[in-house]
């Protein structure tokens, strides 16, 4: 179809298909993670000492009481192994290996990629608005006040073989690997809980009998005292073993699963009360919190699993049998090799093949993207929840131009909506602010994990529609901004027509009862409350109504699409 864009269409630039560290944002450090008790940051480092000194107190107190008549009594009462704990005689069968491989496999991943996440906007917060000071978690210094701190500044960098892929806010294609992983992960487990139920081995690890908590507390004393307690795990489990297994597989990893899909906006917004208890912080923190679970279970397993003769141990899960022969280390080892190769390789080549990791990330990810797709979120909030502090972001717009606009207050700005539409017009603010205006109350969701609440007043997009008049063949709605990206070419972003047809999407010149700053995006900026932040243009310039959007710009559907290899639209 030949058709002439607007003029902004000439200033979009095309994107390298890597990552080249030159066009990158420059690294930063972080700082060594600290908690807010109160007033206070301590740091988080302090954390071993004490585990170590818990670990020996423990050892020692445990020792002591097993001296004690009453605590050898309780020990012959309760052995370890609950009355519940049926035998399960077929030891581990090959799916029950290989899956258990498969999860550690993708966890590793899954892992990095998170923490790849987190880097982004290295802070937690309980409540929603992210007011610097109100974090009860961070790795980063505090925000300054004297100048413009946006999110992308406030981004860290982390050492490549921690992160996915290590290098600062590159958040876009950490989570392509933290979600393609979970869906696989949760296959994984998905068949798991299948085979579990199905073959009888779910005795193993489902207590049945409150005998378990006695037992489990018998089973602790023992291994804390470092006098083992006997071993039937070739068929059935002591009660430390049962409570924890199951807590894991059956508390720590739906709650994981939860507390992700709820930091989405899609999904948030649409869950009403939901979403307003378990709000996008809440379900950040307690998302790390559940991470903590697995590292620290992580952690306990395998120490256990070498101390409690690793080869027997190796054996059963890695070979399937019960004997102290090598045939587990003959697994295991080149288990382990294959999982350090991987590991040493994702993150160099995530960069090399940035665009390949989007395009696959995406497809893996389509059934996320499609259940969020479908979700009318219309989650509105009262005036008390507008956030003290909303986050900038973004970068902004430099150019005489504009700033001989903001000098005599926009009066002649004009904005442009053309393309596959009937009536092309111009409107100045002062047309648009002629039009009915609407207000609402909602959660921003910047893809870099803070959230911030906001009245926004403006013109709704489906006016618009009115006034201009698709054509049939118009299918996306393109944004063009006054300012550039942070990697050069024009700031730009597509949207669906259904999505711009939405009772919440808005052309906001108010925000919060006053005109919006120019810091967050005056003299208009694009509200589209079910996408993530990325997607909601500031300093709109012009609007284009388009058949596809692959001949704009890279073509992936706007900047930070072409530049920094996010999803077009996956608002989770
Ligand atoms: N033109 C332009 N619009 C932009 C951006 C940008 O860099 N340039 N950043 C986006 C991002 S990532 C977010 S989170 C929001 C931030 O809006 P705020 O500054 O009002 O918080 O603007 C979006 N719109
Ligand atoms: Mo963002």
């Amino acid at each position: 179809m030949s058709l002439t864009h607007d003029p902004l269409e000439k200033r979009l630039s095309r994107a390298d298909d890597r990552v080249r560290l030159s066009h990158w944002l420059p690294p930063q450090a972080g700082v060594i993670p600290k908690i807010r008790v109160g007033e206070r940051w301590i740091n988080a480092l302090w954390a071993l000492p004490l585990i170590f000194v818990l670990v020996i107190t423990g050892v020692a107190l445990c020792q002591a009481l097993r001296q004690l008549p009453q605590v050898q009594d309780f020990l012959v009462r309760y052995p370890g192994i609950p009355r519940s704990a049926v035998a399960v005689t077929a030891g581990f069968p090959g799916w029950l290996r290989l899956l258990h491989f498969l999860n550690l496999f993708f966890m590793v991943f899954i892992i990095r990629a998170g923490v790849q996440i987190l880097a982004d906007h290295p802070r937690l917060y309980w409540k929603r608005d992210c007011t610097p000071g109100t974090e009860w978690f961070r790795f980063q210094k505090a925000v300054p006040t004297d100048r413009i701190w946006t999110a992308k500044d406030d981004s860290v960098t982390l050492p490549g073989w921690l992160g996915i892929p290590g290098i600062r806010h590159s958040i876009g294609l950490a989570r392509w690997w933290h979600f393609s992983t979970t869906l696989l992960w949760m296959v994984n487990g998905v068949v798991y809980y299948v085979l579990l139920f199905s073959t009888g081995q779910w005795l193993r690890i489902v207590p049945t009998t409150w005998d378990v908590f006695p037992n489990a507390v018998s089973t602790a004393i023992q291994y804390l005292s470092l006098t083992f307690p006997a071993d039937e795990s070739w068929t059935r489990y002591n009660g430390l073993q049962q409570l924890t297994y199951f807590g894991t597989v059956f508390i720590a990893a739906p709650v994981s699963i939860v507390t992700g899909l709820m930091q989405s906006p899609a999904i948030s917004n649409r869950l009403g009360w939901f979403g307003r208890v378990l709000n996008r912080q809440r379900a950040r923190s307690i998302h790390f919190i559940a991470l903590w679970w697995f590292l620290l279970f992580i952690l306990a397993h395998v120490t256990l699993v070498f101390i409690t003769d690793a080869r027997v141990n190796l054996n059963m899960m890695w070979a399937g049998v019960q004997d102290s022969s090598w045939s587990g280390f003959a697994v295991f080892l080149p288990a382990m090799l294959l999982l350090a190769t991987a590991w040493w390789w994702a993150s160099p080549w995530t960069l090399r093949h940035a665009r390949l990791v989007q395009h696959v990330g995406a497809f893996l990810s389509r059934p996320f993207g499609a259940a969020t797709q479908s979700w009318d979120a219309k989650s509105q909030l009262g005036e008390n929840a507008i956030s003290p502090y909303f986050w900038p972001n973004g970068t902004m717009p430099k150019s005489a131009e504009f700033d001989a606009m903001v000098a005599n207050g926009f009066v002649n700005y004009r904005l442009r909506i053309g393309g596959l539409v009937e009536n092309p017009i111009e409107l100045s603010l002062a047309d648009l602010e002629a039009m009915p205006k609407q207000e609402q109350i909602t959660t921003h969701f910047c893809i870099q994990g803070w959230s911030g609440v906001a009245k926004w007043g403006g013109v709704p997009m489906r006016d618009l529609f009115d006034l201009v008049k698709p054509t049939a063949d118009a299918r996306y709605v393109v944004f063009y901004s006054l300012a550039d990206g942070a990697d050069g070419g024009r700031y730009y972003d597509a949207h669906s027509l259904a999505n711009m047809r939405h009772e919440l999407t808005i052309l906001a010149y108010e925000m919060n009862g006053g005109p919006v700053s120019v810091l967050h995006g005056a003299p208009l900026r694009l509200r589209c409350e079910n996408e993530l932040g990325f997607k909601m243009v500031k300093w709109i310039a012009a609007i284009e109504f388009v058949h596809s959007y692959t001949d704009l710009g890279a073509g992936e559907g706007g900047y930070n699409e072409d530049h920094e290899f996010y999803g077009y639209r996956v608002p989770i």
